[in-house]
């Protein structure tokens, strides 16, 4: 919590600032409220008749005011809400069983919709996330794991096309290896999340759905267990991706991705072919940038020639293929840190979890299942987590100074990150759009006078 004294201060010194004002503005109003103040007096004891009934009538339409607002504010009971759901469900042909085996455990759980709507105050950086998810003691499981389901694993690579590694690399990252499968009755999760107004018509969805899973008899509501948003299982499937993509691998009739491992891992497999994996071809890999790499061309998708033409080699030193395979640069801890190059294989990663450092953390933990070795590049030291004020404050900044930063959300997204360099090229500094501690302690500190504008 180092950032919260910091943000005080600046808090407080904005209101000392304003303090001038706020005394000017009260100054103003005093003599307005003395003066009602002594009029009241003057007339205590002889209130015209009229006036009382105005003051009864305020006073009554007060009170419905109060009364109507609430009623308008409060929405429907969750008990209500739920009864709802699961007329749709009944509608949309979900089994009277199914319905009478949930209704029971549909409660209100409060603490389901904080974790929905709790904002974080941090943006956790590659230094913070990274170590957490590819570590020794992961990559050591992974490894015993490639032993242990060797045929397998090489069965689902000839049916669907994904690499042993990978589907170790997504199990390790999303549970653990099944160790942590989440602890909440699905139906409950989703039912609680989609009588919240937040993001209701996406988990109303994803709650059918739970229910149409239920009713295929592939397991019991009690064994539906999942995160608290509703994924479930060793892979960590939405109910809509389960539907889809869920195989019965060991074929005993029932898709479970809670108990049977080859389920579970057979369902990845169809669900990253079905996703657009490319066979044969790798995620990407940590490269070696040369001194004089222009960082303004990163994130831009060019040929792996391109790229290799550019002086960009392998960890070894030596140069990229001479292939078309379309590719990107990604700098994740600034031009300091790692550089890797990302091909199409990256972006299927993304689409099961839309972050680039899971989509590295995959493809790295995968690789150093499979073998590979340790990043030659080590991340540097540079803070763990940026408290989102900051980096709200650093893009005010940058939308002051004329750059176009997209929304102003405190989550440095790629526009930030375009933004940042564009500002780092224009004062001459490395252009990487890394919040590095100088750039944030120029933009992210406090509010910069429009004069400095490059
Ligand atoms: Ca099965």
């Amino acid at each position: 919590m180092w950032f919260r004294p910091i943000f005080q201060s600046d808090a407080q010194r904005r209101d000392d600032g304003n303090r001038p004002v706020s005394g000017l503005l009260l100054v103003q109003h005093r003599p307005r409220y003395e003066g009602l103040l002594e009029r009241t007096n003057a007339r205590k004891g002889h209130r015209p008749k009229s006036s009382l009934i105005a003051f009864a009538l305020l006073l009554i339409s007060l009170i419905f005011f109060i009364k109507f607002a609430h009623a308008e504010a409060s929405p429907a009971t969750f008990a209500e809400c739920a009864d709802r759901l699961l007329a749709e469900a009944t509608t949309r042909g979900v089994s009277s069983l199914v319905i009478d085996s949930v209704k029971p455990l549909l409660r209100e759980d409060t603490r389901i919709v904080s974790l929905d709507r709790s904002q974080p105050e941090f943006m956790q950086t590659f230094a913070g996330y990274f170590p957490v998810r590819v570590n020794n003691q992961r990559i050591d499981r992974g490894r015993e794991l490639l032993r242990e389901h060797q045929s397998l694993l090489q069965r689902i690579q000839r049916e669907t096309g994904v690499p042993p590694q990978y589907l170790l690399a997504f199990w390790g990252l999303e549970t653990d290896f099944g160790r942590v499968l989440g602890s909440h009755i699905v139906p409950v999760a989703l039912a609680n999340l989609a009588c919240d107004s937040r993001r209701a018509d996406f988990f109303r969805e994803e709650f059918i759905k739970s229910l149409r899973i239920l009713d295929r008899g592939d397991i019991t509501v009690d064994r539906m267990l999942g995160s608290w948003a509703g994924a479930m299982g060793n892979m960590q499937f939405m109910p809509s991706a389960y539907l889809d993509h869920a195989t019965d691998g060991d074929k005993d009739g029932k898709r479970d991705l809670w108990n049977s491992t080859t389920d579970a891992l057979v369902s990845a497999g169809y669900f990253l072919s079905a996703l657009g994996w490319t066979t044969g071809q790798r995620w990407g890999r940590e490269v070696l940038l040369p001194s004089n790499f222009d960082y303004l061309q990163t994130d831009k998708i060019e040929p792996l020639s391109a790229w290799a033409n550019m002086g960009v080699r392998d960890t070894a030193g030596r140069p990229l293929k001479q292939t078309d395979t379309p590719a990107r640069i990604i700098v994740p801890s600034g031009h300091q840190g790692p550089a890797f190059i990302a091909y199409p294989n990256f972006d299927v990663i993304m689409k099961w979890n839309r972050s680039e450092y899971y989509a590295i953390s995959v493809g790295r933990l995968a690789d150093q299942i499979a073998g590979g070795g340790k990043l030659v590049r080590p991340i540097p030291d540079i803070p763990e987590r940026l408290p989102l004020e900051s980096i709200r404050t650093l893009q005010e900044n940058l939308a002051l100074l004329g750059f176009e930063v997209g929304p102003i959300d405190g989550l440095a997204g790629p526009a930030t990150r375009r933004a940042i360099a564009a500002w780092q090229h224009a004062r001459g500094w490395i252009p990487d759009g890394f919040t590095h501690p100088e750039t944030l302690s120029a933009l992210g500190d406090a509010p910069v006078p429009s004069s400095t504008t490059p």
